[in-house]
């Protein structure tokens, strides 16, 4: 069997978010080829990788979504450092948090240092969900309201949850309302790198709004995941600890554009058949 460790790209981290396995509107096939072409020393899995709310609904679990989750755990055995931070949709495994199984580590939210000596808050951010949506009146009763208005948002969550009820859906609501999803982003994303400076770090890795950034705010770097359901978006961190945001398909595009126009380009063995299942 071919080791295709040899032929994938190497990064110091990997950050991943939203993927919603569980859901037909995952990009399986797709994050599986891309978790093929990246290898990282550590992962980081920023939430709402499993949709939880989704299975509890009607199960939803195909074989490819099983191979990214195989594929996840592989490379854990091969030495990558896996931390899955918990989002919204799957949250039952915040009752896990500080827990280790099998090389994976639940942390709530982490500070990840880079090589560069620079450091990330990495959370996956529906924490402020209530904050960024009732912010205007919040402001008016100062900063207690502000934690208060945290605690709410985790204690309503976790009470919705015992009740069977389904999370409040950002994307459904952000469809509704086109104007205030605009608003919400940007309000988030300041939100998020408040944060970060609160935490004393230097910036914020984040998920949740399916929307993939890598920005200065303030002084502060914000960067964000995004998605695998529409954009398939991830971060890499490189060894001199340069964060990147790769947008997969563009470099799929670009790829076959490559091998289109270069006259000798070297011929790719035909794929083994079946080979998808085997990994
Ligand atoms: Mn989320």
């Amino acid at each position: 069997m071919a080791d295709e460790t040899e032929t994938a790209t190497r990064v110091r981290t990997l950050f991943l978010s939203d993927m919603h396995l569980g859901t037909k509107g995952c990009q399986a096939a797709l994050l599986l080829d891309f978790l093929r072409d990246y290898d990282a020393d550590e992962i980081y899995l920023v939430g709402d990788i499993v949709d939880g709310w989704q299975l509890r609904s009607s199960w939803y679990w195909p074989q490819a979504h099983n191979d990214v989750v195989q594929k996840l755990l592989r490379k854990v055995r091969k030495g990558t450092n896996l931390v899955y931070v918990p989002g919204n949709h799957d949250e039952f495994l915040r009752d896990y948090i500080g827990t280790h199984f099998g090389g994976v580590e639940i942390a709530d939210s982490r500070i990840h240092e880079a090589a560069d000596g620079r450091r990330y808050l990495v959370i996956h951010g529906d924490q402020f969900d209530m904050v960024v949506r009732h912010a205007r009146w919040l402001a008016h009763l100062g900063d207690g309201a502000y934690t208060f208005a945290l605690f709410v948002n985790t204690g309503l969550n976790k009470v919705r949850r015992r009740l069977g009820l389904s999370y409040w859906s950002l994307s459904a609501w952000a469809k509704l309302k086109v104007k205030n999803a605009v608003n919400f982003i940007g309000k988030f994303e300041e939100f998020l790198a408040a944060e970060a400076r609160r935490a004393g770090a230097d910036g914020v890795i984040c998920g949740h709004i399916h929307h993939a950034a890598n920005r200065d705010i303030d002084g502060l770097r914000y960067l964000n995941t995004g998605d695998w359901v529409e954009s398939c978006t991830a971060i890499v961190e490189h060894y001199d600890g340069t964060m990147e945001v790769l947008h997969y398909p563009s470099i799929l595009r670009a790829r076959s554009a490559d091998a289109s126009t270069t006259q000798e380009a070297p011929r790719l063995p035909a794929p083994v058949p079946g080979r998808r299942a085997v990994a």
